[in-house]
C-alpha cells in the first residue's frame, strides 16, 4: 500500500527512530533508589519498550515519579506520554531527590530536603522488586511467588490504560491544565448509586455534569442496580462499565496503544495509535458537545460554538474576564450590585441558558411576577423565563449564581439579566468575545481517514517547509458531534435508545417489498414503511454501493447523532451485502415544495415564517454547533419536510459533505458540483471555494421562493441562461420589485394576500435577498439568519 511505504519514507525524514537502550534498568531491588540527577538512566523500561518508569521533568527544576510512554531519544517534552504520577501535587527538585525501595519494603519518595513526599506504605521481609510489567503497571511484587504487595495501576491519576479497571476504590482526577499535572477540577468515578459520573468540583461550586443532571439514571440508559461498579478499556477498543454505559473507539477491534484520559477541560477522551513513532489521534470522545461542561467558562460567562474556533466562552454583558488565559475563574462585574429594586433593570438576552443554582422556580409564571420575584431578592441575578411548549406556560427561575451558561441562537430560552439602571452595557458592546482554546488541544489531534489526509499534509509540508519538525499539527478534525438536542426540557434520547440496525428482510416486510415509492433523488429512493412497533418509516435505498461498509457505518454513525428537532430523525439503518438503507421518521405533511405548489393553500404567513425560522436554526446548528463542520448542499423545497404541526424537518444528507473546518480553501471534496439547479450558489460554477454560505443561498432561494410562491426552477426553464447553471430570475424580478413603495404586497404568493403580516414577510424578503447576495462575504450566516428573524418574532 502506498501509505506504508510513502509513511516509512517520512518517518525516517521527521522521527529520529526509538533506541532502546540497553542502560535502562529493568526493575528496582530492596536496597537500591532512583536518583533525580541521573534521571536520563535510571529508569525502569518495560520488557517491550513501550512503558518507562522514573523521573520525569514536567517543569523548570522541577521532577514527578512518574510512569510514561517511552519517547523518542532526543524528546521534547509531551505531557499527552505520561499515565501515572506518585507526586502530581508536590513536584520534587532537581537535585539530591530520590527513590527508594527500602529493605523494609516500603517505597519512599524523598525530596532535596530529605523530606518525605510519597510512599507506597508498604512493608515486607521477603525480597521484592518494582517491576514495570508490559501493560504499563508498576508492581511491587515478591521475587517468588506471585504476591504483589502494591501496583499503580490501583491508584490511577488522570489515565486508566487498557485492561486497567475503573473501581469503587479508584477515580480519575484531571489535571489543573495541560503543563500542570496538580490536580484539577474535574472527576470521574462510580457514584453511591452505582452509576458511573462526571463531577466538577470547582474552587466554589461543585455538581455532575455527565450523565445530563436532569436525567434519572435510567433515563440516560443506566443501571443504578448493578453494584460491581467496574468499568475496563479492552484491547480493541471498547469501554464497558458496571452500570450498562459503553462505547468503542472509532478505531475499535485493532489492539494499539491506547490511553482514556480524563482531560483538563472536562472531557473524557480516549487516545490511539499504532506505535511509539506515531502521533496520539482522538479515537473517542464521551462529551460531544463540550458545552454542557459545568465551569468550562467559569462564572458569570458563556459557553457557544464557534464555526471556526470550537468552543468560545464571553463574558455576560456588565462583566469582564477575570483571567483571559484561564477562563476557569469567570467573569466579575464591572457594576456594583444594589439591593435598591427600583435602581435594578433587566437585559433581555435571547437563547441564553444558565443551568442550575435557581432559588425560586414558579411554574406558569406571569413575567411581571418573575421579575418582582428576583427583585425581591437581593441576591438575585437575573432570572429565566421559559415558554414551555407542551404546556403553553411560561416557567420563572430565579438565578443566584450566573453558572453554566450557554449561548446558541437556536435555544427556546430567554435569560433576563439583572443590572443597574442608566448602565451603558448592552449586549452588541459587551459581548466582548475571547477564544478560550485556541491553543486548546495541545493534543495532536488526526484525521479521521488518515491515509490520503495524512500524505498531503506530509507533502504539503515536504514541499513548503522542508525540513519542518512535524511537533505540532492541529489538524482539527473531529468526528464528534452535537448530539443534545436544544431544548433541555425535552428528554428526548430516542437516538440512544431507538437508533439500531435493521436486517435487509425487515425493512422489506416493513416496506411491502419497496412497493409503496414516495420519492426519488440524492442518490436513492424512498419508500413508505410501517414498523412492527406501528412506527411510520419512511426507508431510504440508496443506489449501488459506492461506500465500503465501514465509511458507510462512520457515516450512518454520524447522521445518527446528529440531534436537532429540526432535523428528520434517523431511526436506523441497513447495510447487508450490496444494500445501504435508511430508516427515517415518517412526515405527515409531505414536502415544503409540494404544500407550496398545492392548491389547498396549506401555509398561510406564520407558518411560511416559523418554517423559514426553523430552517435557519437547523442550519445554524449544522454549520456552527456541531464539531465537524457540516454542509448540507441541497437545500430545496424538496428536501424540507413538515410534520403534523406543519413544523419543518430538515431531510436528505445524500449530498452532504462531513467537511474538514480549518481546510476551507480546499475544496477538492468537492470536485464535482453537487445541489440542484435554481439553488446552487455562485461559487459552484466560479469555481470559488466552497463554504457553508453556499447553503446560505440556497436557503435565500427557498425562502423567495416561501414568499413569491414563484419556483425558481420553473423561472429557469423560461429562460435559460446557458452555461449559468444558477439562476437569478427570481432573485432580479424580487430586486426589481423592491424599487417601488408598496414591494412586499407585489412580491407575495397571490394566496396570502388577503391574510397576510406584511412587516413579517417584509423582514423574510429583505433576510432573504441578503442570503443571495453574489458575493458569499456579503451574505449573513446561518446564526446571524436565526437572529434576525429571531428578535422580530414576537410569539417568542
Ligand atoms: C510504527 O508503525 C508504522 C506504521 O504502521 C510502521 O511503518 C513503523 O515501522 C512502526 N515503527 C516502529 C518503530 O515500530
Ligand atoms: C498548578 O495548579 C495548582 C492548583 O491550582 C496551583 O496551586 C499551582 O501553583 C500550579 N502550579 C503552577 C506551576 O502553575
Ligand atoms: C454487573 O456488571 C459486571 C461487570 O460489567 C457484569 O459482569 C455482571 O454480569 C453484572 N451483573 C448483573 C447482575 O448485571
Ligand atoms: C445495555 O445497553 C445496551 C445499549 O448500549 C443494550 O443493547 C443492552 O440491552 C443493555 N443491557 C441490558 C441488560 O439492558
Ligand atoms: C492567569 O492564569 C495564569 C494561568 O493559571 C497565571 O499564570 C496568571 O498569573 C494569571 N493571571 C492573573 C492576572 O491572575
Ligand atoms: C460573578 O458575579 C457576581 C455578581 O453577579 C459576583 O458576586 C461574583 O463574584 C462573580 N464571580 C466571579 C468569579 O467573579
Ligand atoms: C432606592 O433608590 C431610589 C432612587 O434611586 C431612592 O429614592 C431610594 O431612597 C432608595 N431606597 C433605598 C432603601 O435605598
Ligand atoms: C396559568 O395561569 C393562568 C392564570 O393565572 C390560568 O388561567 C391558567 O389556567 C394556568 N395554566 C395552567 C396550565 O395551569
Ligand atoms: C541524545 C541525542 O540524540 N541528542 C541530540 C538531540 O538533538 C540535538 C540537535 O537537535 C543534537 O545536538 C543532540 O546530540
Amino acid at each position: 500500500m502506498a501509505f506504508t511505504v510513502s509513511h516509512i519514507f517520512l518517518l525516517v525524514i521527521f522521527l529520529f527512530p526509538f533506541q532502546y537502550c540497553s542502560c535502562y534498568l529493568t526493575s528496582l531491588k530492596k536496597g537500591s533508589s532512583l536518583s533525580v540527577e541521573k534521571h536520563e538512566k535510571d529508569v525502569i523500561v518495560s520488557s517491550n519498550g513501550i512503558f518507562s518508569a522514573g523521573f520525569y521533568q514536567i517543569g523548570e527544576n522541577a521532577f514527578s515519579f512518574a510512569i510514561w510512554f517511552t519517547e523518542m531519544q532526543n524528546h521534547s517534552y509531551d505531557p499527552a506520554n505520561i499515565v501515572w504520577m506518585a507526586n502530581r501535587e508536590q513536584p520534587v527538585n532537581g537535585k539530591l531527590s530520590k527513590l527508594f525501595l527500602l529493605n523494609t519494603g516500603n517505597i519512599l519518595l524523598i525530596d532535596t530536603d530529605q523530606h518525605n513526599i510519597w510512599s507506597s506504605n508498604t512493608a515486607s521481609d521477603a525480597p521484592l522488586e518494582l517491576y514495570l510489567k508490559e501493560d504499563g503497571n508498576l508492581v511491587l511484587r515478591e521475587l517468588q511467588g506471585t504476591t504483589i504487595l502494591w501496583q499503580s495501576y490501583d491508584f490511577p491519576t488522570n489515565t486508566l490504560l487498557p485492561n486497567q479497571p475503573l473501581t469503587r476504590y479508584t477515580n480519575l482526577v484531571s489535571s489543573r491544565s495541560q503543563s500542570n499535572h496538580s490536580s484539577g477540577f474535574y472527576k470521574l468515578f462510580f457514584d453511591d448509586n452505582n452509576v458511573i459520573r462526571l463531577d466538577y468540583n470547582g474552587p466554589d461550586v461543585s455538581s455532575t455534569y455527565w450523565p445530563p443532571p436532569y436525567l434519572l439514571s435510567w433515563q440516560a440508559g443506566r443501571f443504578n442496580y448493578n453494584s460491581s461498579r467496574i468499568a475496563l478499556l479492552d484491547s480493541f477498543g471498547k469501554f464497558v462499565s458496571s452500570d450498562n454505559y459503553s462505547f468503542s473507539t472509532y478505531d475499535y477491534s485493532m489492539v494499539m496503544q491506547r490511553r482514556l484520559t480524563m482531560d483538563s477541560d472536562g472531557n473524557i477522551r480516549v487516545y490511539s495509535r499504532k506505535n511509539l513513532s506515531e502521533i496520539w489521534y482522538i479515537s473517542y470522545q464521551v462529551i460531544i458537545d463540550t458545552c454542557i461542561i459545568h465551569g468550562i467558562c467559569g462564572e458569570n460567562s458563556t459557553c457557544s460554538y464557534d464555526s471556526k474556533k470550537g468552543k468560545k466562552c464571553s463574558c455576560l454583558p456588565g462583566y469582564k474576564v477575570t483571567n483571559d488565559s484561564d477562563w476557569s475563574y469567570g467573569c466579575k462585574p464591572m457594576f456594583d450590585f444594589t439591593c435598591n429594586r427600583s435602581e435594578s433593570t433587566f437585559l433581555k438576552l435571547q437563547g441564553y441558558e444558565l443551568f442550575g443554582y435557581d432559588n425560586n422556580f414558579v411554574q406558569n409564571s406571569t413575567y411581571k411576577n418573575c421579575e418582582n420575584l428576583c427583585l425581591q431578592d437581593c441576591y438575585c441575578k437575573g432570572f429565566q423565563y421559559k415558554f414551555v411548549e407542551d404546556k403553553g406556560i411560561f416557567n420563572c427561575f430565579t438565578k443566584l449564581q450566573l453558572l453554566n451558561g450557554r449561548h446558541s441562537p437556536s435555544f427556546p430560552g430567554v435569560t433576563y439579566l439583572r443590572l443597574p439602571k442608566g448602565n451603558h452595557f448592552s449586549k452588541e458592546e459587551t459581548m466582548s468575545v475571547k477564544d478560550q482554546f485556541c491553543s486548546v488541544q495541545l493534543h495532536k489531534e488526526f484525521p479521521r481517514k488518515p491515509i490520503s489526509h495524512m500524505l498531503k499534509f506530509f507533502q504539503w509540508l515536504v514541499i513548503t517547509v522542508g525540513g519542518l519538525e512535524c511537533v505540532c499539527f492541529l489538524l482539527v478534525f473531529v468526528f464528534l458531534f452535537a448530539n443534545k438536542k436544544s431544548s433541555v426540557d425535552k428528554h428526548n434520547y430516542h437516538h440512544a435508545l431507538g437508533f439500531r440496525r435493521y436486517s435487509y428482510s425487515e425493512l422489506k416486510v416493513a416496506t411491502k417489498n419497496f412497493s409503496n415509492e414516495i420519492g426519488r433523488g440524492g442518490g436513492g429512493v424512498v419508500y413508505r414503511g410501517t414498523l412492527p412497533d406501528q412506527r411510520h418509516v419512511a426507508v431510504k435505498r440508496l443506489y449501488e454501493a459506492q461506500q465500503g461498509e465501514g465509511e458507510f457505518l462512520a457515516e450512518v454513525n454520524i447522521i445518527g447523532r446528529l440531534n436537532h428537532m429540526n432535523l428528520i430523525e434517523m431511526w436506523g439503518y441497513c447495510v447487508e451485502g450490496k444494500h445501504r438503507i435508511l430508516v427515517y421518521e415518517y412526515m405527515e405533511n409531505g414536502s415544503l415544495a409540494e404544500n407550496l405548489s398545492s392548491k389547498t393553500n396549506t401555509l398561510d404567513w406564520s407558518k411560511r415564517y416559523d418554517i423559514a425560522l426553523g430552517i435557519a436554526r437547523v442550519l445554524a446548528y449544522l454549520h456552527e454547533e456541531c464539531l465537524e463542520w457540516i454542509l448540507h448542499c441541497d437545500i430545496k423545497p424538496q428536501n424540507i419536510l413538515l410534520d403534523s404541526n406543519f413544523q419543518p424537518k430538515l431531510a436528505d444528507f445524500g449530498l452532504s459533505k462531513l467537511q474538514n473546518r480549518n481546510n476551507l480553501n480546499n475544496n477538492s471534496e468537492f470536485s464535482m458540483i453537487r445541489g440542484t439547479r435554481g439553488y446552487m450558489a455562485p461559487e459552484w460554477i466560479l469555481n470559488l471555494p466552497i463554504t457553508s454560505k453556499v447553503d446560505v443561498y440556497s436557503y435565500g432561494i427557498v425562502v423567495l421562493e416561501m414568499i413569491t410562491g414563484k419556483s425558481s426552477t420553473m423561472m429557469n426553464i423560461e429562460g435559460d441562461d446557458g452555461e449559468v447553471a444558477y439562476n437569478g430570475r427570481l432573485i432580479t424580478w424580487v430586486r426589481e420589485k423592491k424599487r417601488s413603495a408598496c414591494w412586499v404586497e407585489e412580491i407575495i404568493d397571490p394566496s396570502m394576500v388577503n391574510n397576510c403580516d406584511l412587516s413579517k414577510m417584509e423582514i423574510l424578503a429583505r433576510v432573504a435577498l441578503d442570503c443571495v447576495e453574489e458575493d458569499r462575504d456579503i451574505r449573513p450566516t446561518m446564526s446571524q439568519v436565526v437572529e434576525m428573524l429571531q428578535s422580530h418574532d414576537l410569539s417568542t
